[in-house]
């Protein structure tokens, strides 16, 4: 299913109501409704615009005063709450928050005590030695803190998550490609080659007639206001703070508008020397051959390639990385394509808390994917509040024996999401570790730590037979939370040692490992698994983005864990136990 914006939109405003009474100081029994709220309408399964109040207030985790303010932002577009939030609550706070450590009480503590205002307040502040000897503040937190705002760089760049990117983009296609008269929508840019991060959103439209189109643009829903409107283009301000540009090209020129407005530019320069070395003009509109001005290509983008003598590149390898002359020399990799996977190797279901769909639902909708093989890899008893303890590990596979008999064909694996403890210890013990079929292994706890130790602990879990994949190794969050200080080439000789995988996690909020992760993996020889890390059914469809970071990566089938059939994938798993 694809993400629906009103839900996100809603999601985030409801977070954003939580944190705001945080900062405030409100009870958390309060601040916990509206997080469950957040929580239940970003994993509900249905658009909420589709449902009326009543319905929406029987959803679980929705009280009748949740869903009375969603009914409101419905009708009006806001929430009155958050508005009078959002100009109770000084915007330097909530930049505080943000920085990973630094909890709503200690935001109030530097504001009320030291007038720490923001980010930049803080970093003169640190760097003043302000924050020592303030009272409720340890030495410690000083220092984390300090730690903190150096890996969260330089000043906000402006560019957001593809995560924030994505929903809009999609919604905004579905919105054009009902106007009548256009044969194709696309977006384009830096989202289309799936950079992690979004300058600006560019969309894409192929039409008999050009007014319309950019019509359905400003009126669209997740328009907010608009930029500039010309013949050519039109740019507006979106739900997510993004500008989306859109243009409308005829028919005949699609692919070379593709190419163009897909870039990256460094990789348009590239292709025009290359258009100009052989007597022909490459712009927008064409291939042209210079002297008579024919057209040589252009409908398609396989079209423009081909008349440049070149494979077609994949949109996400468009970096101007090598692509262009090996495209040339027709020696472009055969990356992998969402059609190769057998499988997805990270899954959760209800049996641990954060899953929001039943394991029948989650492997149903596996199955209907057509994957030969689908892992629940539920949180393991170490992640104090959702990890299964062993009668529950116990009781899931009773469950699973009978689920396995409403998916016969595909192979459900008995899995584990295992911690990575500060040493590198693992939940439960090697028998019961040993007991379950496939295991990720990934760190959710004390993720500021120096390099050292970061890499020491996860190659310790890497070197334990029951661990076949790590997950999100380097524990980023787009937006929110760098990754966390490691010795990447280090843990890659290690993993190609142990013959452990290192996850692609393709959650848009994380891809994790990224693009140039993935390629420094590729070229020293590790396997990958790309996961979706599916929390709810709807999260399976996001192993494209995982697909694609791979393809950043210059990743092959030959390189992915989960490119193998059953039996190459449980001989993985032997080989790594049998070490
Ligand atoms: P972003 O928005 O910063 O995440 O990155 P892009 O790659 O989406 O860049 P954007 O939005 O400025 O432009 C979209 C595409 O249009 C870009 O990837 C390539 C093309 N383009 C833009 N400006 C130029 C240019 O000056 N020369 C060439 N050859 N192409 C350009
Ligand atoms: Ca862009
Ligand atoms: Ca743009
Ligand atoms: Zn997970």
């Amino acid at each position: 299913m694809a993400m629906s914006w009103v839900n996100e939109d809603l999601s985030r405003q409801f977070g954003e109501i939580a944190t705001l009474l945080k900062l405030k100081g409100v009870d958390a029994f309060r601040v916990r409704a509206y997080e469950r709220a957040a929580a239940t309408i970003g994993a509900a399964p249905v658009d909420l615009s589709m449902l009326d109040e009543r319905e929406i207030a029987a959803l679980s985790g929705i009280g009748a005063g949740t869903a009375s303010k969603i009914a409101e932002y419905l009708g009006t577009g806001a929430i009155a709450m958050l508005e009078r939030l959002r100009s109770e609550v000084p915007p330097g706070m909530v930049e505080l928050v943000r920085v990973p450590g630094l909890g709503p009480k200690t935001a109030r503590l530097l504001h009320d005590e030291l007038g720490i205002d923001g980010l930049e307040a803080l970093r003169e502040a640190l760097d003043a030695g302000r924050l020592e000897g303030l009272k409720g503040l340890g030495t410690k937190t000083a220092a984390n803190l300090r730690d903190a705002v150096a890996r969260m760089g330089a000043k906000d760049t402006g560019r957001l998550p593809a995560a924030d990117a994505i929903a809009v983009a999609e919604q905004l296609c579905a919105t054009l490609r009902t106007v009548p008269g256009v044969a194709e929508v696309a977006y384009a840019g830096s989202l289309r080659r799936m950079r992690s991060t979004i300058g600006d959103i560019d969309v894409l439209a192929a039409a008999t007639d050009a007014p319309p189109v950019m019509d359905a643009l400003r009126g669209a829903g997740t328009t907010v206001k608009v930029l500039a409107a010309g013949e050519k283009k039109t740019s507006v301000l979106t739900v997510r703070g993004l500008q989306a540009d859109l243009r409308v090209v005829e028919a005949e020129a699609w692919g070379a508008a593709l190419v163009y407005f897909t870039g990256s530019k460094a990789h348009n320069v590239r292709i025009r020397e290359r258009a100009v070395r052989q007597g022909l003009t490459l712009n927008e509109y064409g291939l042209y051959r210079r002297e008579t001005g024919e057209r040589l290509a252009s409908r398609t983008e396989a079209d423009v390639y081909a008349a440049l003598g070149m494979d077609e590149v994949p949109p996400p390898m468009r970096e101007d990385t090598g692509e262009v002359e090996a495209a040339a020399a027709g020696q472009l990799p055969r990356v992998v394509t969402l059609g190769d996977l057998r499988g997805d190797l990270h899954g959760h279901s209800s049996w641990s808390g954060d899953g929001k769909a039943t394991l029948d639902d989650m492997a149903a909708a596996a199955a209907a994917r057509g994957y030969a093989y689908w892992a629940v890899t539920d949180h393991a008893e170490n992640l104090s509040i959702n990890g299964l303890s062993r009668e529950q590990v116990r009781a899931r596979r009773g469950d699973l024996r009978r689920v396995q008999e409403t998916v016969p064909q595909m192979r459900l694996l008995d899995g584990a999401e295992l911690n990575i403890g500060i040493d590198g210890a693992l939940d439960y013990d090697l028998d019961f570790l040993l007991s379950f079929e496939f295991c990720v292994a990934s760190v959710h706890s004390l993720m500021q730590r120096p390099a050292a130790e970061q890499t020491a602990r996860i190659i310790a879990a890497i070197e334990h037979p029951a661990v076949c994949v790590i997950g999100h190794p380097t524990g980023r969050i787009l937006g929110k939370r760098p990754g966390y200080d490691i010795d990447l080439d280090a843990i890659l000789d290690a993993a190609v040692e142990t013959g452990t995988a290192l996850e692609v996690n393709a959650s848009p909020r994380r891809l994790d490992l990224s693009g140039s992760m993935v390629r420094r993996a590729v070229e020293r020889g590790a396997t990958l698994a790309i996961s979706s890390d599916a929390h709810s059914v709807g999260d399976l469809a996001s192993m494209r983005y995982g697909v694609a970071t791979a393809q950043r990566g210059w990743a092959t089938p030959a390189g992915i864990l989960n490119c193998l059939d059953v039996d190459g994938l449980l001989a993985f798993v032997d080989r790594k136990r049998a070490r």
